[in-house]
């Protein structure tokens, strides 16, 4: 079974997580759900990235708000795929979280979705985990199609209210 780890800065943080939680799961991929912050718990951070390899993980998932530096401090421990959710948790609406994340030095690449975007989060890992797991890619490829379906029975549904 795929592993990923979803990491949060804060308790704070739970639920923006949880949309990433959910569409891992409902793809059949093992969740781990860990609080670990780059500024409280810095020895922890340092340790769970350099040994998240050795532990089975296969992407990481990082999400933290203000001066969001965890995304960044976990990849720099680590070569796995490091996906940043900026959580809007500040009087800045969260644009500082998203700059701290985003804003990476060269070398160190972090994958950044938008603010409390933990969805899109989840369904990037996914399709890392896709180009390794030939079911993932299928489950995906299949999200694909009921949304797309979705939005044209909508279409449908506005056409005839306001066209006729
Ligand atoms: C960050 O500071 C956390 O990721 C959280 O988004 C923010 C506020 O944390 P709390 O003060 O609510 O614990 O480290």
């Amino acid at each position: 079974m795929p592993k990923v780890a979803l990491v949060m800065g804060s308790k704070s943080d739970c639920e923006i997580c949880m949309p990433a939680v959910k569409i891992l799961k409902k793809f059949g991929v093992d969740v781990t759900v860990r609080i670990i912050s780059a500024h409280r718990t810095p020895e922890e951070a340092h340790s769970f990235s350099s040994g998240a390899i050795d532990s089975g993980y296969e992407v990481i998932i990082a999400a933290a708000g203000k001066a969001a530096h965890l995304a960044g401090v976990i990849a720099s421990f680590t070569t796995l795929p490091v996906i940043g959710i900026p959580v809007k948790s500040s009087t800045l609406d969260g644009l500082d979280s998203l700059l701290s994340m985003v804003q990476m030095p060269g070398g160190i690449p972090v994958a950044c979705v938008a603010i409390n975007g933990a969805e899109n989060a989840g369904l990037l890992a996914l399709q890392i985990l896709s180009l390794k797991y030939p079911e993932i890619m299928k489950k995906l490829s299949n999200y694909k199609n009921d949304m797309a379906a979705a939005v044209a029975a909508d279409d449908a549904q506005l056409q005839k209210e306001f066209c006729l």
